[in-house]
Order: C-alpha cells, then sequence, then structure tokens
C-alpha cells in the first residue's frame, strides 16, 4: 500500500518512460511526444531492433531539462511526455505496417503534435510516412543513415529496412529527399544511378565529413513540411555498436549531436532514430547516443515556441 501512495504522489515520475516525462494524457495540451514501435522483423543482418524502444529509455534517464548548447528547456516548452509503444504484430510486416499508420494517424490527427519515434528496424518509417502525408501531404524527408535504403526488393520482397525509401518515393508520399552519410559497399554499380532516377539529392559519409556545412545548408533550405529519419548505423560503429548493419567509417557521436542541433526547420513534422538494437550494444553507449539525438531533436523544435 505505501509503494502505491507514492506512486501517486507528484514527487515521483515514471522510470520507464523517456526521459522520466509522464506518460501523455488524453485530454492534455502537447507539443511532442516519444514513441516506441518494437518491429524488428524486416532486419537483413542482425535482429534486435525490437528492444531499440526500451533501451533508449533506459539511456535517457540522465537527459537534464536544461540544454545548455540550444539554450531551451524543450519538455517544458514542448509539454514532452511518453505515449507507450505501438502493438505491432510480430512475424507480419504488413500487418504491422498497417497498425503503424493507423495508430500514428489517430495520434497526430488528434493534436498538433510531433511524434519523436523510436525504433525498431527502418521499414517502420514507410507506414509512418503514410501517416504524416494523410494529415500533411507531401513531406520533405532528411535521411542520415551509412545505406541508400532505396533497393527495389530483398529476396523478392518489397517490404524490408532497407527499401522503404524508394516504396515511399514510389507512392508519392516524398517532396525532396535529402540524404546525408552513406558508405556501405552496395551490389553493383548500376544501383548508384537510382539516386537521380528517384530524384534523391545524397551525400557520402566524405562529402559530409568534407563540409558538413554545405549539407547543412542543403538541409535547411528546405522549405514546408519536414521529417527527419536517423538511422543510428549512420554513426560508427566505434560509438554505436548497438545496430543490425553496422558499417565502419562513419560519423562521431559528437557529429551527430552537432549535426542535429544545427537543422532548422520551417515545419518539423516527425523525428525518428531506428536500428538501435540493445543486445549487440556495449555499456548502452549506443542507446544513450539514440537518447540524446531524440533530445537534441525536441530542443530543435522547441526553438519555434
Ligand atoms: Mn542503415
Amino acid at each position: 500500500m505505501r509503494q502505491i501512495d507514492a506512486l501517486k504522489s507528484p514527487r515521483f515520475t515514471q522510470v520507464s518512460t523517456f526521459a522520466r516525462l509522464p506518460l501523455c494524457a488524453k485530454d492534455e495540451e502537447i507539443k511532442a511526444a516519444f514513441l516506441g514501435i518494437p518491429f524488428d522483423d524486416a532486419t537483413t543482418y542482425r535482429p534486435g531492433a525490437r528492444f531499440g524502444p526500451m533501451g533508449i529509455r533506459q539511456g535517457s534517464r540522465l537527459l537534464r531539462p536544461y540544454n545548455q548548447f540550444l539554450d531551451t528547456y524543450p519538455f517544458d516548452k514542448l509539454n514532452a511526455c511518453d505515449l507507450g509503444d505501438v502493438n505491432i504484430v510480430p512475424g507480419y510486416i504488413e500487418d504491422t505496417m498497417n497498425v503503424i499508420q493507423n495508430n500514428l494517424y489517430e495520434i497526430i490527427s488528434a493534436k498538433d503534435m510531433v511524434p519523436f519515434i523510436a525504433g525498431g528496424d527502418h521499414s517502420i518509417t514507410l507506414p509512418i510516412l503514410r501517416a504524416i502525408y494523410r494529415k500533411y501531404g507531401k513531406v520533405n524527408i532528411v535521411h542520415f543513415d551509412s545505406h541508400y535504403d532505396f533497393w527495389d526488393s530483398y529476396w523478392g520482397k518489397k517490404y524490408t529496412h532497407g527499401t522503404w525509401l524508394r516504396r515511399a518515393i514510389e507512392e508519392s508520399l516524398i517532396k525532396n529527399a535529402v540524404q546525408a552519410g552513406i558508405r556501405a559497399s552496395t551490389f553493383s554499380k548500376e544501383d548508384l544511378k537510382d539516386k537521380e532516377r528517384l530524384g534523391v539529392s545524397s551525400f557520402t559519409i566524405r562529402d559530409l565529413k568534407n563540409n558538413i556545412d554545405a549539407v547543412i545548408k542543403e538541409i535547411n533550405s528546405l522549405t514546408g513540411p519536414t521529417y527527419i529519419s536517423i538511422d543510428i548505423d549512420v554513426v560508427d560503429p566505434a560509438f554505436a555498436p548497438g545496430t543490425g548493419t553496422p558499417e565502419v567509417g562513419g560519423l562521431t557521436s559528437f557529429e551527430i549531436i552537432e549535426i542535429v542541433r544545427r537543422l532548422r526547420f520551417d515545419k518539423l513534422v516527425g523525428f525518428d532514430v531506428v536500428e538501435v538494437s540493445p543486445p549487440y550494444d556495449v555499456s548502452e553507449i549506443t542507446s544513450m547516443l539514440a537518447a540524446n539525438i531524440i533530445y537534441e531533436g525536441m530542443s530543435v523544435l522547441s526553438l519555434n515556441l
């Protein structure tokens, strides 16, 4: 009984939520919320991203209310909260995509808020974009990744964590696509021509490392609603080992955090960090990085308020 009374006290907050934020309440006015999507059946190599939301919540417990680099109190300004996880259907990607799309649309159509989503593998971004499209129409996508993710199919299948961007473009969900950090070996030289065919503005890790300012400038020149998708594997495995398809030679944790801090948008409509796989993590470093990326994203959003 004593424990139950203690949990009712306002002095105690949920410890299993993102950054110890309260769970979202139905009738509350919120500007941003954390949402977990624990689905990893579309991975092609190491699984484990289904534990991403849980790991990122755990890695977020040290986040404090004030961000000195952006001079903002993101959680207060956004009245941020944790929505919990989407109830996905393990093993059934198309059913899961429908659940994600419907759940997310229900949330964003009811409230004028920005979801900060923790994956899950990258396949979740397609149904997210479908829900976003239903509310906002075509949006810009800013995509940080070591992989192009515009392959046509894997094993003859159209929905995987490496095909979502092509599907989103085919479904006309995207206005402009900018991606950065690309470095993985590919299946053939021919594949690279898809950048032009699909109209994706693509920066390799070399482009990014050599001229971070130019990439940020291009991203910040986008107008209209914009969605950010960050595959944690854009970061070097030395800083983010807990992921499904690691590629060496990536960004440092400082670089990705600093890039996110410098992003500015007309209208940010959603943000995800995907492919965090806690079973392959070491000392929670990947989960803590993902949690901090979301914190910086919320901080940038809060600057407009
Ligand atoms: Mn990737």
